[in-house]
């Protein structure tokens, strides 16, 4: 390879990344509006935190050999729908689903996939509402559709989960038996937590509007 060429892919890399990253901000801006206006007009503010993270080109080629898939701009777009990552904290479970229904109902948004893990949680316990959406960016070359992954929990989801993931990486994926046993029934208490939380906070407030899917859910 000569030296332009090799100017030339890493150009093209940064270009290639920086799209996610504009995707990232569309999508918080978004956020940021409604938490904003969510203050100003209800004197209630549904979400806690927001953070944001950019995967790096590493772990995006490392993901795609795990897939068995040769890492190339086109596959990767194809595949990889995490490289941009926006979590938004919560503090009820109605108020994720309240979040969740007021982003994906934008009109510029499009929904490539859905995964409820607050109805469904995973096995170890991990509980939070993915959503993959697709955001136009636009560019001097027009408009680009460009995927975010968009994880929404509660405080208590969050808290265990981030130490779920610390101690996943401590024992290098491979948890003892007993500390993944405290780590599902620590979920389980989060989970009881939300729900008393909830009551609690409709004794206050009164009963949220819940998205109709949504209803049952345990409170
Ligand atoms: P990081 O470092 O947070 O980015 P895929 O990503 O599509 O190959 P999958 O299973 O379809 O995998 O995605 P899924 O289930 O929607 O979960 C992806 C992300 O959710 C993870 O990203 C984590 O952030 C979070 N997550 C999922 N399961 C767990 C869990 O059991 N514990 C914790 N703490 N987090 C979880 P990454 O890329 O794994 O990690």
């Amino acid at each position: 390879q000569t030296l332009d060429e090799m100017r030339a892919l890493r150009d093209e890399t940064e270009r290639f990344m920086l799209r996610y990253k504009f995707g990232m901000d569309e999508v918080i801006t978004k956020l940021s509006i409604l938490r904003e206006e969510f203050s100003q007009t209800h004197d209630y503010n549904p979400i806690e935190h927001i953070s944001s993270r950019l995967k790096s080109l590493d772990s995006v080629i490392d993901k795609m050999r795990r897939k068995g898939i040769e890492p190339t701009f086109d596959t990767i777009r194809d595949t990889i729908t995490d490289i941009a990552g926006v979590r938004i904290t919560c503090s009820f479970v109605s108020d994720a689903y309240r979040i969740f229904e007021l982003l994906t109902a934008q009109r510029d948004i499009r929904v490539l996939k859905v995964k409820d893990y607050i109805k469904e949680p995973k096995e170890n316990g991990y509980q939070s509402l993915h959503v993959i959406v697709e955001v136009p960016v636009f560019l001097s070359t027009g408009a680009h559709p460009v995927a975010v992954e968009v994880q929404i929990r509660t405080i208590a989801m969050d808290f265990w989960a981030s130490l779920e993931h610390k101690i996943y990486y401590k024992y290098d994926k491979q948890i003892p038996k007993e500390l993944l046993d405290g780590l599902t029934d620590a979920a389980h208490t989060a989970s009881e937590l939300d729900a008393r939380m909830e009551r609690l906070h409709r004794e206050v407030h009164g009963a949220p509007r819940l998205p109709h899917a949504n209803r049952d859910i345990a409170v």
